[in-house]
């Protein structure tokens, strides 16, 4: 008798896999596609437990619909270029280059560990140059459609670092790095202008519909912020100048007592010229532009400001208002000016309370009179008071009348508005794709000419300790010829936010290999767009959104067909240790490698995909990992015990009911069951969970029928057929041990290579038992019930009938017993 021998057999199936290339796949316009995605990992060195529950709930979707007869897509690649890589690199004294490539052998051959079923021909690295040339294709392209752009922005630069830190990498105003004071600079950064496609991309979440998760739409739509509302124009006084303001509530303008200004506003330093207050205000916006504006503008930074000394006139009060310059407004954001509506937006209100500004209620609740005094501001909804002729309005049509009505004077507009801002890409940094510009004196900027990509970063340099980029002084790299004029020209030395590179890597595996263009057509047309998209919540706004920008920018230059990247998102919960994420800080990681050592993959496997439905959390305990690893050996040991009477026969085999003893009915009966279950669980939900429990049961039922299975003719049929149902269920979650226990039942085919079986409904028919019921002894009535009925059931079915019901009325009932399958007996006092 064979032991179950995870190494063994886990390397010997992956092996026949491979050989026989069953994950390879090709376009192929007769046979239904199915593409499934996990988000690909950044090469950081070692495979996580993040990772393997990510790409395992991706396999049993790939394993499962190939049974269903689609062809699959499953591919993986690399995250390849970044910031971490750059880092270890200076650490670790090599290069990024050799750090990353190092990085992926070893997390290639633990994927393969794992038995993922994917199709590594299609294997892709971002940081390979044959895969950023066509980046740097499609920003030319970009950049011809106009949606490409240079401009000064304010950056949060770290002086000692000599580079550009992300917002996330500035902690309490300070360089995460080496602590220096961040300093707002402005800098010409690149930028691609996503909010072209702000509407589309907005719109288009109502046609992702039920394929996304609702609350990943809504931070998408929070995100892009569209803000519909109206511009208008205030004439400052004794001046021939106005002041535009954006503002979301036109119908409040009757209580507009002052106005605000950002303090970069270009219209400050003439405001304040010849003002008593002018020092002051200079003051007060050096030391404003000083500050990190995430602080400045934080929700529970306290409001403040200065009188810039000026006043504008409210367009239809005709009253003079004071002008200050306030903290909380964005320069970035509307026109950079608000008229401050105190008595109905909670900022202007403690402002006002603050420098005692004049709080003027203009919308009144239904119902309510209005307050004295008021504490706070009210923001909702409600009827027009103190509003001249627009009195007695609803709030809403409100909106719209006033609006009309300055736009007729030519005072303001309707507007929109978005929170969402073009996306700089550009990064100081050395590990990325570069930007295929070059400079020239005579011509200024001027794109590299297609035919001269790609512009491949050098490999021959040395990384710096402290950070900085090696490129400027790369002279190789960095001196070039001018594309128009061929005078000597400098070449652009920021390289590409990584983001870029994770923005279209799920179509280039359409056509992984191609080297004469993007994509293959053909490839691209039959597999795109993604089914099943799978990975983390943190990139529900970043990653999900470029990757829709993309999908629209390129299908607009002819590149794509599909509006939309990713038909259907799962976003997988975390994997926590004792309630928290695992993370090296934290100490609490649980080493793949350990487990794949001491288990083997099946085993990892089956427990991150039983612990929990995918887009829970799931909390580590070495309990459930050993609990998983019994119930393999379990399974190996039922096949030892059943394998005198199996016989190869494929699951759901034709079988005539009434040719079968009870037994195996109900055996019957469960195995199909159990596969209507899981079929639905699979195809709909991804429970995998509750799958792994409904084939316990059927494994369940086969242990306890096997004493008697042998005497009848039928019985090896039904307990063969159940058992290749059993590994059937398993084998999208379990491969391995599956494919070598259906090989050991006899049969020549890979289980990788059978369909799906169908259930057989006629088997599902339930059966029916005969029970006696009695009240305290006597026989009252004879009963039929369902012969899969628990307990509860026959006891709930006795006591509702009615004979029952007529000697019990009025007495208590002391206890109900049951003898299975024969009576039940009601005892009444
Ligand atoms: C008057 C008003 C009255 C406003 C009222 C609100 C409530 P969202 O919804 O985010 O688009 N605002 C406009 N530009 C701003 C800027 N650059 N910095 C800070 N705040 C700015 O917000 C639009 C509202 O935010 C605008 O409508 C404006 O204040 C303010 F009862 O105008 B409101
Ligand atoms: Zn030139």
């Amino acid at each position: 008798m064979s032991q179950y021998h995870a190494e063994r057999i886990e390397q010997k199936w992956q092996e026949i896999w491979e050989r026989e290339k069953l994950f390879t796949v090709q376009a192929d316009p007769n046979q239904k596609k199915y593409y499934v995605l996990e988000m690909f990992p950044y090469p950081s060195g070692r495979i996580h437990m993040g990772h393997v529950r990510v790409y395992t709930i991706g396999d049993v979707i790939a394993r499962f619909k190939r049974m269903r007869g689609y062809n699959v897509l499953h591919p993986m690649g690399w995250d390849a270029f970044g910031l971490p890589a750059e880092n270890a690199a200076i650490k670790n004294n090599t290069h990024p280059a050799k750090w990353t490539y190092a990085n992926i052998d070893e997390m290639r051959s633990q994927l393969k560990r794992l038995g993922y079923s994917l199709d590594w021909e299609r294997e892709l690295a971002t940081c390979d140059s044959s895969y950023y040339r066509w980046e740097q294709l499609f920003f030319l392209k970009f950049w011809d459609q106009g949606l490409v752009y240079r401009k000064k922005a304010p950056v949060n630069w770290c002086p000692d670092c000599q580079t550009v830190l992300a917002n996330e990498q500035v902690e309490d105003g300070e360089c995460w790095r080496c602590g220096s004071q961040v300093e707002n600079k402005e800098l010409a950064q690149w930028f691609l202008r996503i909010t072209a496609y702000a509407d589309e991309l907005l719109d288009d979440l109502q046609t992702l519909g039920q394929g996304w998760p609702e609350r990943v739409r809504t931070m998408q739509e929070n995100w892009i912020g569209r803000s519909l509302g109206a511009e208008i124009d205030f004439s400052v006084q004794n001046s021939k100048q106005h002041i535009r303001v954006f503002t979301t509530r036109p119908d409040t303008l009757f209580g507009a007592t002052f106005m605000s200004l950002a303090p970069e506003h270009p219209m400050v330093d003439e405001l304040i010229q010849n003002k008593p207050q002018a020092g002051e205000v200079q003051d007060f916006v050096r030391r404003m532009l000083a500050t990190d504006r995430n602080i400045r503008t934080a929700e529970d930074t306290e409001k403040e400001g200065i009188f810039t000394g000026a006043f504008c006139i409210n367009p239809v009060t005709q009253e003079p208002i004071p002008i200050y310059v306030a903290n909380f407004v964005l320069m970035e954001y509307g026109t950079g000016a608000v008229m401050a509506v105190p008595a109905h937006d909670q900022r202007d209100f403690e402002f006002a309370r603050k420098y005692g500004l004049e709080v003027r209620e203009v919308i009144k609740p239904k119902d309510h009179e209005a307050q004295a005094e008021l504490e706070a501001a009210y923001a909702g909804p409600g009827e027009l008071i103190q509003s001249g002729e627009f009195t007695g309005l609803d709030h809403e049509t409100a909106k719209a009348k006033i609006t009309e009505h300055l736009a007729q004077k030519g005072l303001g507009q309707k507007a929109v508005n978005y929170r969402l801002r073009d996306w700089n890409i550009s990064r100081q940094r050395y590990w990325g794709a570069p930007i295929p510009v070059v400079y020239c004196a005579k011509c200024g900027v001027v794109p590299v000419r297609e035919e001269d990509l790609p512009v491949v970063l050098p490999m021959n340099v040395q990384t710096r300790p402290d950070g900085r980029s090696p490129l400027p002084d790369t002279e190789e790299f960095v001196q070039t010829r001018c594309p128009e004029c061929n005078a000597p020209a400098r070449r652009e030395t920021d390289t590409m936010d990584t983001f870029v590179e994770s923005s279209w890597y799920f179509a280039r595996y359409t056509s992984a290999k191609v080297d004469t263009a993007p994509f293959d057509p053909r490839e691209l047309s039959y597999w795109m767009p993604v089914d099943q998209y799978i990975g983390g919540i943190e990139h529900a706004i970043l990653h999900l959104l470029y990757a829709r920008f993309f999908t629209k920018a390129l299908r607009d230059l002819g590149y794509l067909e599909h509006n939309e990247p990713f038909a259907h998102l799962l976003t997988q919960g975390m994997v926590l240790k004792d309630g928290a994420k695992m993370s090296k800080s934290k100490g609490n990681i649980v080493d793949p490698n350990e487990m794949l050592a001491r288990f083997g993959a099946d085993t990892t496997r089956l427990f991150t995909l039983f612990a929990s439905p995918p887009e829970k959390d799931l909390d580590w305990n070495d309990q459930g990992v050993e609990g998983a690893h019994r119930f393999l050996h379990r399974l190996w040991r039922l096949y030892e015990q059943l394998s005198p009477v199996l016989l190869p026969i494929g699951p759901c085999a034709v079988l005539e009911n009434k040719e079968l003893s009870k037994a195996d009915r109900d055996l019957r009966r469960k195995e199909h069951e159990t596969l209507l279950k899981v079929s639905r669980d699979l195809e709909q939900e991804f429970q995998f969970n509750t799958c792994i429990a409904a084939v316990m049961e059927l494994i369940n039922a086969l242990s306890a029928v096997q004493a008697d299975l042998v005497q009848t003719v039928s019985g090896p049929r039904v307990v063969s057929s159940a058992w290749s149902t059993i590994l059937i269920c398993l084998y999208p979650m379990v491969p391995h041990i599956c494919e070598e226990l259906w090989e050991l039942t006899g049969h020549d085919e890979c289980l990788a290579l059978w369909s799906w079986p169908e259930h057989d409904p006629d088997a599902l028919h339930k059966e029916e038992m005969l029970i006696v019921v009695q009240v305290n002894g006597k026989l009252r009535d004879k009963i039929f019930v369902p012969s899969t009925a628990e307990q509860e059931e026959i006891k709930t079915l006795a006591l509702n009938n009615e004979k029952v019901k007529k000697h019990v009325q009025g007495k208590e009932v002391k206890k109900v017993v049951v003898v299975p399958e024969k009576l039940v007996n009601v005892v009444v006092a």
